[in-house]
Protein backbone atom coordinates (compact mmCIF):
# COMPACT_ATOMS: atom_id res chain seq x y z
CA UNK A 1 0.00 0.00 0.00
CA UNK A 2 2.88 2.40 1.24
CA UNK A 3 4.54 1.77 -2.66
CA UNK A 4 1.56 2.55 -4.33
CA UNK A 5 0.90 5.72 -2.74
CA UNK A 6 4.37 6.78 -4.13
CA UNK A 7 3.80 5.27 -6.93
CA UNK A 8 0.55 7.75 -7.45
CA UNK A 9 2.64 10.71 -6.29
CA UNK A 10 5.29 10.61 -8.60
CA UNK A 11 2.85 10.07 -11.74
CA UNK A 12 1.66 13.18 -10.43
CA UNK A 13 4.45 15.12 -9.79
CA UNK A 14 5.77 13.45 -13.14
CA UNK A 15 2.63 15.11 -15.41
CA UNK A 16 2.48 18.21 -13.36
CA UNK A 17 6.70 18.68 -14.98
CA UNK A 18 5.25 17.94 -18.45
CA UNK A 19 2.44 20.53 -18.26
CA UNK A 20 5.20 23.07 -16.61
CA UNK A 21 7.28 22.22 -19.59
CA UNK A 22 4.37 23.36 -21.69
CA UNK A 23 3.49 26.41 -20.13
CA UNK A 24 7.52 27.34 -19.90
CA UNK A 25 7.48 27.13 -23.92
CA UNK A 26 4.34 28.76 -24.39
CA UNK A 27 5.73 31.64 -22.39
CA UNK A 28 9.00 31.66 -24.06
CA UNK A 29 7.46 31.36 -27.45
CA UNK A 30 5.42 34.50 -26.49
CA UNK A 31 8.36 36.89 -25.00
CA UNK A 32 6.79 36.82 -21.21
CA UNK A 33 8.63 36.66 -18.08
CA UNK A 34 6.20 34.64 -15.35
CA UNK A 35 7.33 34.94 -11.90
CA UNK A 36 5.64 32.87 -9.08
CA UNK A 37 5.22 35.05 -5.82
CA UNK A 38 5.25 32.32 -2.84
CA UNK A 39 5.19 33.06 0.95
CA UNK A 40 3.23 32.05 3.85
CA UNK A 41 -0.02 33.69 4.36
CA UNK A 42 -0.13 37.36 4.92
CA UNK A 43 3.63 38.28 3.64
CA UNK A 44 2.18 40.60 1.59
CA UNK A 45 2.34 39.10 -1.91
CA UNK A 46 -1.04 41.21 -2.68
CA UNK A 47 -0.23 44.23 -1.40
CA UNK A 48 3.19 43.72 -3.52
CA UNK A 49 1.54 43.45 -6.47
CA UNK A 50 -1.02 46.11 -6.08
CA UNK A 51 1.78 48.71 -5.78
CA UNK A 52 3.44 46.69 -8.75
CA UNK A 53 0.66 47.10 -10.74
CA UNK A 54 -0.09 51.12 -10.10
CA UNK A 55 3.46 51.79 -11.19
CA UNK A 56 4.69 49.73 -13.79
CA UNK A 57 1.30 47.94 -14.56
CA UNK A 58 0.97 49.36 -18.04
CA UNK A 59 4.33 50.06 -18.99
CA UNK A 60 5.45 46.20 -18.21
CA UNK A 61 2.19 45.03 -19.72
CA UNK A 62 1.61 42.85 -16.46
CA UNK A 63 -1.25 39.80 -15.91
CA UNK A 64 -1.72 38.41 -12.97
CA UNK A 65 -3.10 35.10 -11.90
CA UNK A 66 -3.80 34.46 -8.47
CA UNK A 67 -4.56 31.09 -6.30
CA UNK A 68 -5.97 30.84 -2.96
CA UNK A 69 -7.46 27.86 -1.56
CA UNK A 70 -11.20 30.12 -0.93
CA UNK A 71 -12.35 33.14 -2.30
CA UNK A 72 -11.24 35.30 -4.78
CA UNK A 73 -10.14 38.35 -2.45
CA UNK A 74 -6.67 38.63 -3.94
CA UNK A 75 -8.00 38.75 -7.55
CA UNK A 76 -10.93 41.67 -6.56
CA UNK A 77 -8.33 44.24 -4.91
CA UNK A 78 -5.63 43.55 -8.40
CA UNK A 79 -8.34 43.93 -10.67
CA UNK A 80 -9.50 47.52 -8.91
CA UNK A 81 -5.51 48.51 -9.78
CA UNK A 82 -5.86 47.15 -13.27
CA UNK A 83 -7.86 47.27 -16.68
CA UNK A 84 -6.76 44.22 -17.47
CA UNK A 85 -8.14 41.10 -16.50
CA UNK A 86 -6.73 39.10 -13.41
CA UNK A 87 -7.72 35.44 -13.65
CA UNK A 88 -8.56 33.94 -10.05
CA UNK A 89 -7.78 30.09 -9.13
CA UNK A 90 -9.93 28.72 -6.40
CA UNK A 91 -7.85 25.42 -5.54
CA UNK A 92 -10.95 24.80 -2.97
CA UNK A 93 -8.29 23.06 -0.66
CA UNK A 94 -5.64 22.46 -2.41
CA UNK A 95 -2.42 24.07 -0.76
CA UNK A 96 -0.44 25.14 -3.86
CA UNK A 97 -1.13 26.17 -7.53
CA UNK A 98 -0.13 23.49 -10.17
CA UNK A 99 0.66 23.56 -13.84
CA UNK A 100 -2.64 22.33 -15.58
CA UNK A 101 -4.35 25.60 -13.08
CA UNK A 102 -2.52 28.32 -14.71
CA UNK A 103 -2.36 26.26 -18.14
CA UNK A 104 -6.00 26.75 -18.07
CA UNK A 105 -6.01 30.24 -16.39
CA UNK A 106 -3.62 31.57 -19.38
CA UNK A 107 -6.07 30.76 -22.03
CA UNK A 108 -8.47 33.49 -20.63
CA UNK A 109 -5.44 35.94 -20.47
CA UNK A 110 -4.16 38.03 -23.36
CA UNK A 111 -1.24 37.16 -23.62
CA UNK A 112 0.09 39.25 -26.66
CA UNK A 113 -0.04 42.00 -24.93
CA UNK A 114 1.54 40.72 -22.00
CA UNK A 115 5.36 41.25 -21.32
CA UNK A 116 5.40 40.09 -17.79
CA UNK A 117 3.04 37.79 -15.87
CA UNK A 118 2.62 37.61 -11.89
CA UNK A 119 1.30 34.15 -10.54
CA UNK A 120 0.46 34.75 -6.87
CA UNK A 121 0.63 30.97 -5.33
CA UNK A 122 -1.36 30.16 -2.46
CA UNK A 123 0.17 31.48 0.85
CA UNK A 124 2.39 28.65 2.13
CA UNK A 125 5.53 27.86 2.76
CA UNK A 126 5.89 24.17 1.96
CA UNK A 127 3.66 23.19 -0.65
CA UNK A 128 4.18 25.49 -3.38
CA UNK A 129 8.31 24.88 -3.39
CA UNK A 130 7.38 21.61 -4.62
CA UNK A 131 5.11 22.19 -7.92
CA UNK A 132 7.03 23.59 -10.83
CA UNK A 133 4.47 26.27 -12.50
CA UNK A 134 6.20 26.73 -15.62
CA UNK A 135 7.79 29.94 -14.20
CA UNK A 136 10.89 31.43 -15.09
CA UNK A 137 11.35 31.80 -11.67
CA UNK A 138 10.16 31.63 -7.91
CA UNK A 139 10.49 34.51 -5.75
CA UNK A 140 9.42 34.49 -2.09
CA UNK A 141 8.32 37.13 -0.46
CA UNK A 142 9.82 36.54 3.46
CA UNK A 143 8.03 39.34 5.85
CA UNK A 144 10.24 40.95 8.55
CA UNK A 145 7.49 39.63 10.91
CA UNK A 146 7.89 35.97 10.56
CA UNK A 147 11.31 35.89 12.34
CA UNK A 148 14.56 35.37 10.96
CA UNK A 149 14.53 31.66 11.28
CA UNK A 150 12.42 30.77 8.53
CA UNK A 151 14.60 29.70 6.04
CA UNK A 152 16.36 27.32 7.92
CA UNK A 153 12.69 26.08 8.82
CA UNK A 154 11.51 25.52 5.43
CA UNK A 155 14.48 25.48 3.37
CA UNK A 156 13.01 23.97 0.36
CA UNK A 157 10.75 27.39 -0.55
CA UNK A 158 14.48 29.38 -0.28
CA UNK A 159 16.19 26.81 -2.44
CA UNK A 160 13.99 26.88 -4.87
CA UNK A 161 13.47 30.77 -5.53
CA UNK A 162 16.04 32.79 -7.50
CA UNK A 163 14.69 36.14 -5.87
CA UNK A 164 13.61 37.25 -2.21
CA UNK A 165 11.81 39.85 -1.70
CA UNK A 166 12.28 40.83 2.31
CA UNK A 167 9.21 43.29 3.11
CA UNK A 168 7.14 44.84 5.91
CA UNK A 169 11.17 46.46 6.14
CA UNK A 170 8.44 49.87 7.59
CA UNK A 171 7.79 47.77 11.18
CA UNK A 172 11.62 46.77 11.93
CA UNK A 173 12.22 49.30 14.55
CA UNK A 174 9.13 47.61 15.95
CA UNK A 175 10.41 44.05 16.45
CA UNK A 176 13.07 41.98 17.49
CA UNK A 177 13.89 40.79 14.01
CA UNK A 178 17.50 40.15 13.28
CA UNK A 179 17.88 41.55 9.27
CA UNK A 180 21.73 40.45 8.74
CA UNK A 181 20.76 36.94 10.42
CA UNK A 182 17.77 36.74 8.11
CA UNK A 183 20.08 36.79 5.09
CA UNK A 184 22.53 34.98 6.31
CA UNK A 185 20.00 32.41 7.01
CA UNK A 186 18.51 32.57 3.27
CA UNK A 187 21.64 32.39 1.90
CA UNK A 188 22.86 29.40 3.67
CA UNK A 189 20.29 27.32 2.04
CA UNK A 190 20.56 29.54 -1.23
CA UNK A 191 24.15 31.55 -1.82
CA UNK A 192 22.53 33.03 -5.33
CA UNK A 193 19.59 34.04 -3.96
CA UNK A 194 19.28 37.79 -4.72
CA UNK A 195 17.44 39.91 -2.01
CA UNK A 196 15.36 43.03 -2.27
CA UNK A 197 14.14 44.67 0.76
CA UNK A 198 10.65 46.67 0.77
CA UNK A 199 7.85 47.93 2.49
CA UNK A 200 5.18 47.30 -0.19
CA UNK A 201 3.23 49.93 2.60
CA UNK A 202 5.23 52.71 2.14
CA UNK A 203 6.89 52.06 -0.65
CA UNK A 204 10.28 51.95 0.22
CA UNK A 205 12.55 49.98 -1.39
CA UNK A 206 9.85 49.32 -4.08
CA UNK A 207 12.61 51.45 -6.64
CA UNK A 208 14.69 48.53 -7.21
CA UNK A 209 11.85 46.30 -7.54
CA UNK A 210 10.90 48.15 -9.91
CA UNK A 211 13.75 48.56 -12.06
CA UNK A 212 14.23 44.87 -11.74
CA UNK A 213 11.78 44.20 -13.67
CA UNK A 214 12.27 46.69 -16.27
CA UNK A 215 15.68 44.63 -16.05
CA UNK A 216 13.91 41.10 -16.74
CA UNK A 217 11.69 42.28 -19.23
CA UNK A 218 14.29 43.64 -21.58
CA UNK A 219 16.28 40.70 -20.78
CA UNK A 220 13.63 38.53 -21.82
CA UNK A 221 13.20 41.00 -25.57
CA UNK A 222 16.50 40.93 -26.38
CA UNK A 223 16.83 36.67 -25.91
N1 LIG B 1 3.32 47.25 7.72
C1 LIG B 1 3.22 46.63 6.57
N2 LIG B 1 2.16 45.87 6.32
C2 LIG B 1 2.10 45.26 5.12
C3 LIG B 1 3.10 45.36 4.14
N3 LIG B 1 2.75 44.59 3.07
C4 LIG B 1 1.57 44.04 3.38
N4 LIG B 1 1.16 44.44 4.60
C5 LIG B 1 -0.06 44.07 5.32
O1 LIG B 1 -0.01 42.67 5.57
C6 LIG B 1 -1.32 42.11 5.48
C7 LIG B 1 -1.34 40.96 4.48
O2 LIG B 1 -1.00 41.48 3.20
P1 LIG B 1 -1.39 40.74 1.86
O3 LIG B 1 -0.82 41.54 0.76
O4 LIG B 1 -2.84 40.42 1.82
O5 LIG B 1 -0.56 39.39 2.04
P2 LIG B 1 -0.58 38.10 1.10
O6 LIG B 1 0.78 37.52 1.13
O7 LIG B 1 -1.11 38.43 -0.23
O8 LIG B 1 -1.60 37.16 1.88
P3 LIG B 1 -2.23 35.75 1.38
O9 LIG B 1 -2.53 35.89 -0.07
O10 LIG B 1 -3.45 35.59 2.22
O11 LIG B 1 -1.18 34.73 1.65
C8 LIG B 1 -2.25 43.26 5.08
O12 LIG B 1 -2.85 43.78 6.25
C9 LIG B 1 -1.30 44.28 4.47
O13 LIG B 1 -1.75 45.61 4.59
C10 LIG B 1 4.23 46.18 4.42
O14 LIG B 1 5.18 46.32 3.66
N5 LIG B 1 4.24 46.78 5.66
MG1 LIG C 1 -2.61 37.50 -1.29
Amino acid sequence: MAVRTIEVRERVMARNDELAGQVREHLRQAGIVALNLVSSPGSGKTTLLEQTLEVVGEELDVAVVTGDVQTQNDADRLARRTRRLVQAVVTGGACHLDALQVQTALTALDLEHTRLLFIENVGNLVCPASWDLGEESKVVVFSVTEGEDKPLKYPKMFREARYAVLNKMDLLPHLRFDLSQAVANARQVNPSLRFFFTSALTGEGMEGWYDFLRERVRACVAS
